[in-house]
């Protein structure tokens, strides 16, 4: 587990989008990124922009919005400059490399001309690495693979984890790092993984953050950010229900209250394992 800071982390990595992430977490004290799965484009707009101070990322599903526009896009890149963050559409690819490529790149959404990350099961094989890095890594974006999942009972767990870590390493320029539920980039359980402090610094970002509860009824389970940060070792908390509500969202005094509160036990958790 690492206990470098984010501030030497980002002036040390190759990918210039994990700089500005890593970069962002230093600046803003914060290690938290809101996931805003509201179906409304005002709703999305309204949460990015109650919890904008707060965050360093907003990750979207951009394509559960009714009323997506392209003025949707606009706006939320102004919102990212306001209040400085970085935007991830979690699109989740999982296709051969040459649908991928037009997946990402085409289409309504056109994902790459506005989301700095994005992310992709390795399932189809390396391939969707090389369609996906034709696209995004001219643009400077960069790509996380999910190594793991939180959800109960998922598939994406030893070899399969391994092998993400693997692939990672054959695109050093656009594979910044992994959604995933602990360090799997460190040699402890993982095949591909090499010693802590060894080879290339990777950004996991962790899902299945709360705490209120341990779980949503459909799969999903709930750590706390003391778990995530501090004992599993992972970069960022991903936080979604925890702060927005469900539904179109809580009134903005109760997103502002909730962000602050997971920045704060985010960050904590943060200091704790910089003492470790
Ligand atoms: N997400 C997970 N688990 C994963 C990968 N991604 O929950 O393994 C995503 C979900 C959702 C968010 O798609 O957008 O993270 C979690 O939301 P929640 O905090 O409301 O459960």
């Amino acid at each position: 587990i690492t206990t470098r800071t984010y501030g030497s982390r980002a002036s040390a990595h190759p990918i210039p989008v994990a700089q500005q992430l890593l970069a962002c977490c230093e600046r803003k004290k914060t290690n938290l990124c809101v996931s805003v799965d509201v179906t409304k484009k005002a709703a999305l707009l309204r949460i990015a922009d109650a919890a904008g101070p707060y965050i360093c990322c907003v990750k979207t599903h951009i394509d559960i919005v009714e009323d997506f526009d392209q003025d949707l896009v606009q706006q939320l890149q102004a919102l990212a400059e306001k209040h400085d963050f970085l935007i991830w559409e979690d699109r989740k690819f999982a296709d051969i490399g040459n649908t991928v490529r037009l997946q990402y790149s085409s289409g309504i959404y056109k994902i790459a001309s506005w989301s700095h990350i994005t992310n992709a099961h390795l399932v189809p094989g390396e391939g969707i690495l090389t369609g996906l890095a034709s696209v995004g890594q001219p643009l400077g974006r960069g790509l996380l693979l999910l190594a793991e999942m939180s959800a109960k009972g998922n598939l994406a767990t030893g070899e399969y984890t391994a092998k993400n870590v693997e692939a990672a390493r054959r695109f050093p320029e656009f594979v910044m790092g992994f959604v995933a539920m602990r360090r799997v980039d460190e040699r402890e359980e993982t095949a591909g993984g090499v010693a802590p402090g060894e080879g290339a610094d990777y950004v996991i970002m962790t899902p299945g953050v709360g705490l209120d509860t341990k779980g949503d009824g459909m799969g999903q389970q709930y750590r706390t950010p003391d778990e995530v940060i501090r004992e599993s070792g992972c970069d960022i908390i991903i936080v979604g229900r925890g702060i927005y509500g469900g539904g179109d969202g809580n009134p903005d005094e109760e997103i502002v209250r909730q962000s602050k509160r997971y920045q704060e036990a985010g960050w904590k958790a943060y200091e704790e394992r910089l003492k470790q």
